[in-house]
């Protein structure tokens, strides 16, 4: 009788996994610890105790529901720190005759998988139909489109999985995108809803134990560590968010605070890529939430957005476009990452605190994201291999398949367009509407030259002039390229020499927080 071994990753961790649910009685099911997938990229101690802690629950809840699992713990003297040779080690000694394993969140190994299809312990690969749409779905949906743009992939979702819908076919509210209703700063006193704290049990005590132990040169300090790590933490982490923080979600959605990480963002990107929640029980809450009038409608069209269209939009986008996705570089950008990336240490306010809240928390929401570290990277020019592997490394809740469309396409701009239909390029201006970090900053947003100008001003004009001949045929630019084109030959010439000293004194680093031996294995 055939035996498979059920390969569950790390990111894997759910009972509805389509190779959980129909089995034959002899399976092993193996999750397997390794050094490797630590430290291909830097990770912050943060998100490798989450994987430990999420991994060793989930694999205890499964051994009480009756399977055979084998945990390979990063400490097991015979672990090969790899997953594709771990999987084949444990095949060979539970004597399986086939690895059974669901599509991974990356490429890399996705190939890696494919390429043992017929080796004498072959691997077969099962689709992830935990999200809404395959990338099969996702490739129909492209084909023969000139361009890829969420909203219309967005309403397609909506009609097919029927959220937020009225019988009559058309969207509750009467609009498919309430954005216009997202934008708000926040107010000047607000008091920030109240963070869950997780309890620590004994297995993510010493989960969190071993990744510091292991791993003690990566960013990050392991004893605020404060992640669901089981299923039950998790669905109170999203009843937290409907309860407290949903409602004013949208309008806030995009404003920034100097001393709050979270405001009013959901903070269950974490559970949801690592299994622990369905895209479909969050927005069915959501939705449901706002039927019982507990949220507007702003918030909730606003949230099942983000999961619906845009979390689904990038993985289709992903799966259909690697591997030569990752080799873009649309506006040929060479510059190595700051150094200041991993340590918060810059006088530029929005930069220090949203690094420094990543270092704090392997976290920064969305705008952080896209608007204030990646908006410097993008007018700095830093190519994105190197912005890509940071924002893999720091953040808790980046998988491959979501972080490079996000880093490369959104951020970056290098995939020629294809998601966004201009850069999201900002000056000070921007930050200084949405936050309030100028007024704790030695520069002034109001400035553009001079010692006091806020370097995002020189440097927005200069990305400008330095990628004219490739933005400026784009008809979403023409009214920004008008504006630099009627500037007086002196002030641009000013602000050419500002961003340029700027750029010249900024020191990269290339290799930093990278692992320390090429094993990329750390030990005490
Ligand atoms: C990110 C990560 C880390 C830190 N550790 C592990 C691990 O020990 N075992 C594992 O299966 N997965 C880990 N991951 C996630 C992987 O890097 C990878 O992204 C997913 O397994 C792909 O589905």
């Amino acid at each position: 009788m055939s035996k498979p071994l059920i390969l569950v990753l790390g990111d894997q961790l759910s009972f509805a996994l389509p190779t959980l649910r129909q089995t034959p009685d002899n399976a092993v099911v193996a999750l397997c610890e390794v050094a490797e997938e630590a430290s291909y990229v830097p990770h912050h101690i943060h998100k490798i105790g989450l994987f430990l802690a999420a991994m060793r629950h989930f694999a205890q809840q499964l051994r009480e529901a009756g399977w055979q699992v084998h945990h390979s713990a990063l400490d097991d003297p015979d672990n090969t720190h790899s997953l594709i040779d771990e999987a084949e080690r444990l095949a060979r000694a539970y004597h399986c005759d086939h690895i059974l394993v669901v599509r991974p969140g990356e490429w890399r190994l996705w190939d890696a998988m494919q390429s043992r299809a017929n080796s004498t312990i072959p691997w077969q690969l099962v689709e992830d139909d935990r999200f809404f749409t395959t990338p099969d779905d996702f490739a129909q949906w492209a084909q023969g489109r000139k361009q890829l743009r969420l909203e219309y992939f967005y309403r397609e979702q909506r009609k097919r999985s029927g959220l937020l819908m009225q019988a009559d076919g058309k969207p509750l509210g009467g609009q498919w995108n309430f954005d216009h209703d997202n934008r708000e700063p926040l107010p000047d006193t607000f008091t920030p809803p109240q963070q869950r704290q997780h309890s620590i049990d004994g297995i993510t005590r010493e989960a969190l134990d071993v990744a510091a132990r292991h791993f003690p040169a990566h960013i990050g300090r392991i004893d605020n560590f404060n992640w669901p790590v089981t299923r039950q933490q998790a669905l109170t982490e999203l009843d937290d968010f409907i309860a407290y923080r949903l409602s004013d979600f949208g309008r806030y959605q995009d404003a920034i605070s100097d001393t709050e990480p979270y405001l009013f963002h959901a903070r269950i990107s974490v559970a949801l890529n690592i299994g622990l929640l369905s895209p479909r029980e969050v927005c069915h809450a959501v939705e449901q939430a706002h039927l019982e009038g507990l949220a507007p409608i702003n918030a909730a069209e606003g949230f099942i957005r983000q999961v619906l269209g845009w979390r689904e939009y990038v993985r289709g986008l992903y799966w259909t476009q690697m591997p030569e996705y990752k080799t873009r570089n649309g506006l040929g950008f060479q510059r190595e990452l700051p150094a200041f990336f991993w340590d918060g240490n810059t006088d530029m306010r929005c930069l220090k605190r949203a690094i420094e809240m990543t270092i704090d928390n392997s976290y920064a929401h969305h705008i952080q994201r896209l608007m204030v570290t990646g908006n410097f990277a993008l007018l700095c020019g830093v190519k994105p291999e190197a912005l890509c592997d940071w924002y893999l490394a720091v953040y808790a809740d980046a998988s491959e398949w979501v972080e490079l469309p996000n880093t490369l396409g959104m951020v970056l701009h290098a995939d020629g367009g294809l998601m966004g239909s201009k850069p999201y390029c900002a000056s000070g201006k921007y930050i200084d509407k949405m936050s309030d970090h100028c007024q704790h900053c030695r520069y002034s947003p109001k400035q553009v030259t001079g010692p006091k100008a806020c370097p995002l001003n020189s440097l927005y004009w200069h990305f400008l002039e330095t990628h004219r001949p490739e933005l400026n045929h784009n008809p979403r630019m023409k009214l920004i390229y008008g504006s630099l084109d009627r500037m007086k030959d002196e002030k641009r010439d000013a602000m050419r020499e500002q961003a340029t000293q700027f750029l010249d004194q900024l020191t990269s680093a290339p290799g930093y927080g990278q692992p320390t031996h090429t094993g990329g294995y750390y030990s005490d």
